[in-house]
């Protein structure tokens, strides 16, 4: 067995060193090392051997296999070298060109600010939740505070499915759900998409995207509300914005506000996404409503909270001064990529 190896090893030596291409190559590393290999296939003889010599029948097999690889090694760089050299000399090929230009994607502007305001909360020690986008009129209205005949449903013009069932108004619904799954207290943030029956316009989509934040803990004032919010803008806009808060109306806070930031678009003088006003409203937020807390399962005399829903569509427009919002479902790749 070891002569056969031997004369196996010296045959390949003289096979590989005469190997013209890659191709060649490559067919020779198979011949001799691949699985039906020839030297594979003295291998199989082992068991025929008697005990004794194993040991060095064995430790002969592993040089021979260790030298065969290594000349095929050496080969393959050699052959490389050559092939590199050829090029060189022909006198079409010009090393200095440019080679091809990978295309490389961007991340869209609603994901890229969705994580910065996901590493925001995260840093405040906020849980990431996500909840469905269809969801039952109980969630959605009524757990909100917001009864079947209550005029507050007119504010949020609904796209109704069947078995009554709904596309999600807002990431509200998401209070009731994270009430539900956590013992208090708890904080979270719930971003995702949400559908209206608008008509669309520069400012107006019919599917935008939300971030809703609820706090839950004991004696939860406005001044905790506030300073979170002031927090999340100051990260997100890297410079100080100018903010207004007023009173708000959604029946599922008490009291309610609604934050305004000066349109970055005019810098506040006025331009079609604003409505000339100078101000876009960005953060309704308050004091999450008693019934909310009891619809969550949880007693208003022991637990108390705040929650906002931030438009994230209009901040990332606020962020970015883009002019329409159509833009940003509008599937252009140009611009998309202009947030590389
Ligand atoms: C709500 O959706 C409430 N759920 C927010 C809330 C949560 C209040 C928690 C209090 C406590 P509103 O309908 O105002 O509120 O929408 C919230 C934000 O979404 C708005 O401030 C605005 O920035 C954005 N928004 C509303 N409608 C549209 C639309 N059609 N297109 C794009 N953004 C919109």
């Amino acid at each position: 067995m070891i002569d056969r190896l031997e004369a196996l090893r010296a045959e390949a030596d003289a096979a590989i060193a005469g190997a013209p291409d890659e191709a060649a190559l490559r067919e020779l590393e198979v011949g001799y090392l691949g699985k039906k290999g020839a030297i594979t296939e003295v291998l199989k003889g082992m068991k025929d051997v008697a005990p004794a010599d194993r040991p060095r029948v064995g430790q002969v097999v592993n040089e021979v296999r260790g030298a065969v690889e290594s000349a095929i090694a050496r080969r393959r760089e050699s052959l490389e070298a050559a092939r590199i050299a050829a090029l060189c000399e022909d006198p079409t090929f010009d090393a200095t060109l440019p080679g091809p230009v990978p295309r490389v994607g961007a991340l869209h502007p609603v994901t890229q600010v969705t994580w910065h305001v996901e590493e925001v909360f995260r840093a405040m020690g906020f849980m990431l939740l996500d909840y469905p986008e269809v969801e039952t009129d109980w969630y959605n209205f009524q757990a909100l505070n917001i009864p079947a005949d209550h005029p507050a449903r007119d504010m949020q013009d609904t796209f109704w499915l069947e078995g009554g069932h709904l596309l999600r108004t807002h990431t509200s619904p998401g209070q009731i759900r994270s009430m539900q799954s956590f013992a208090p207290p708890f904080r979270a943030i719930f971003p995702g998409r949400v559908f209206r029956y608008e008509r669309i316009d520069a400012s107006h989509e019919h599917t935008f995207h939300q971030v809703e934040g609820l706090m839950i803990d004991r004696d939860i004032s406005v001044a905790n509300l506030i300073h979170s919010m002031k927090t999340l803008l100051g990260a997100i806009f890297e410079r100080e914005v100018t903010v207004r808060l007023r009173p708000g109306y959604f029946p599922f806070v008490e009291p309610g506000f609604e934050l305004d930031i000066q349109c970055q678009v005019c810098g506040g003088s006025g331009c079609s996404v604003c409505k000339h006003s100078g101000w876009v409203e960005l953060l309704p937020c308050g004091l999450v409503h008693p019934n909310v807390l009891r619809f969550g399962g949880l007693d208003p005399d022991e637990w108390s909270g705040w929650a906002f829903g931030l438009g994230l569509s209009r901040l990332v427009m606020m962020k970015y001064q883009i002019e329409d919002i159509r833009h940003l479902a509008g599937g252009d790749l140009r611009f998309v990529a202009q947030f590389r």
